[in-house]
């Protein structure tokens, strides 16, 4: 039995399109997703403003909270949490440079106005954190904005954020690059440190995805354990990366067993989920899957997590702190490499 409690967002199952070639699969639709988390033993669901209220341009305040209030009694069907509401600045017109730091004012207008609406999806919705994956803030041109400049538009908008509402978390997600080319904010250290830079750093924190990690180069565990030592992991989002390419959201643990297995352990021994956080696992299925096997993605992370959790458990402390003692990490590096092929 899992300590843990886990997440997943409606784009996690996807049709298979790519930037190359159009979809594999048929499209699922929303309440059949929600049905097939439950199934599989999620707790709650991670939205985007405009998987929560789609088309959420043409509503008003109004009718756009009363949309998520539905949305919230369809999620208590199926006895499903909402962990968080991500507003989508990257695919609306007015985003084509940006959102918070866009160089057009009218833009950056909209993108808070996006984030208002986040905040209010998220409180109809009973959760209190909102998600900021910064996809297109940054430049394609380095010369087309400064990077002080957008810096500063970014804490600036997550104060209004944090003003708007009293009880608001604001979460940022840290990315490299990919769809931009140079990111603002870019790792957890990053966040942590535009975190103090705001006007209440208990409210701002980081949701580290793997992948991400390591399209910066970094270790995921240790960017885990990072924001944990500050306090300040709102989130994970769990996955896998072959090295510094495109964005892969692969199974989790497929690419690098140890590194995953770590992921586990550092969440783990500092009691991750202890006060109601998840384990997000932001997987995609590959393009080539058939749809019979849509969620099998899903499932084997799941799967591969608990047996990681098995193995995180079963780590014997005892023969560490002696191999640590004697400076003996290659009789350390063998028991883990042991543990995890189940050749103990
Ligand atoms: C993008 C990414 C997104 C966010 C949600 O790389 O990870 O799925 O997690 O907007
Ligand atoms: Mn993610």
């Amino acid at each position: 039995m899992s300590k843990f409690k886990f997440s997943v967002g409606p784009w996690n199952v996807h049709a298979g399109a790519d930037s190359y070639g159009p979809a594999t699969r048929q499209e699922i639709d929303f309440d059949t997703k929600l049905a097939k988390f439950a199934e599989l033993g999620f707790s709650a669901i991670q939205f985007h403003d405009d998987d929560a209220v789609p088309n959420i341009n043409a509503y008003t305040e109004e009718e756009i909270k009363e949309k998520a209030a539905a949305l919230k009694k369809k999620l208590d069907k199926y006895n499903l949490a909402a962990e968080f509401v991500a507003p989508r600045l990257w695919m609306d017109d007015h985003t084509i440079d940006g959102g918070f730091m866009s160089t057009s004012e009218k833009d950056r207008e909209y993108a808070m106005w996006r984030a208002y609406r986040s905040i209010d999806i998220a409180k109809e919705l009973g959760c209190d954190m909102i998600v900021l994956w910064l996809a297109r803030e940054g430049t394609l041109c380095a010369e087309s904005k400064s990077p002080v400049w957008a810096t500063k538009q970014l804490i600036a908008a997550i104060n209004k954020m944090l003003e708007y509402d009293p009880k608001i978390r604001v979460c940022i997600e840290p990315k490299p690059n990919e769809p931009i080319d140079r990111s603002i904010c870019g790792t957890i250290g990053h966040v942590m440190a535009v975190s103090a830079a705001t006007i209440d750093p208990s409210r701002v924190g980081g949701n580290l995805e793997s992948a991400h990690a390591i399209l910066a180069g970094l270790d995921p565990a240790h960017e885990i354990g990072f924001a944990l030592a500050m306090g300040k992991l709102m989130t994970v989002h769990l996955n896998d990366q072959n090295g510094i390419r495109y964005d892969q959201d692969k199974t989790f643990g497929v690419e690098n067993l140890r590194a995953a297995f770590n992921q586990v352990k550092v969440l783990k021994e500092n009691g991750y989920g202890d006060h109601g956080e998840y384990v997000g696992l932001d997987v995609k299925a590959m393009r080539t899957t058939r749809d019979e096997d849509s969620y099998k993605h899903l499932e084997n992370s799941l799967s591969i997590f608990k047996y990681l959790e098995e193995k995180a458990d079963k780590f014997d402390y005892e023969f560490q702190k002696k191999c640590v003692a004697n400076r003996d990490f290659e009789a350390l590096e063998m028991y883990v490499m042991k543990l995890l092929m189940g050749v103990e």
